[in-house]
């Protein structure tokens, strides 16, 4: 019955909206996406969040990928009533308190773009647990304008 059998190879593809998410261990990373860059600038940034479903702190340790010379985690902060980053060491992801990287806020910092970020591209990069350990995602460049899970700020 080749027909029936296509039509179950259909049903058993994982729904679309799976394929941006990644688990490794206890952290689940939902919708790691970028923003796409404009012309030449240098750096870009990637936001997704980070779910703890295990029943200890886990910290994000580090970030990895060829899409820039290196990638570092970064804040925002205000200092003087300007907005600045500056670079952290690890990330903590308490269970049951989803940690949000977000315009804004936290973010992964790609500092020397290899190249602009198109969007409807992706990229990949290794995400570093201290307790999961280590994990490939793919990161989905958004438009410019794009925001937080649909938000309108
Ligand atoms: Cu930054």
């Amino acid at each position: 019955m080749p027909i029936l059998a296509l039509v179950a190879a259909i049903l058993l593809l994982p729904p679309i909206a799976a394929a941006r998410d990644f688990q490794i261990g206890d952290i689940a990373i939902h919708r790691p996406w970028a923003r796409a860059t404009a012309g030449q600038a240098p750096n870009g940034a990637a936001y997704m969040t980070l779910i703890n479903g295990g029943d200890r702190a886990d910290f994000l340790i580090g970030a990895a990928g060829a899409a820039a010379k290196r990638i570092e985690l970064h804040e925002h902060t205000m200092q003087d009533g300007v907005m600045q980053m500056r670079q952290v060491k690890e990330i903590r992801v308490a269970p049951g308190a989803p940690m949000l990287l977000e315009p804004g806020s936290l973010h992964l910092m790609l500092i020397s773009l290899k190249a602009p970020l198109k969007e409807g591209g992706s990229f990949p990069v290794t995400l570093t647990f201290r307790e999961a350990g280590e994990i490939r995602i793919a990161v989905t460049v958004e438009g410019a304008g794009a925001m937080t899970h649909g938000q309108g700020n």
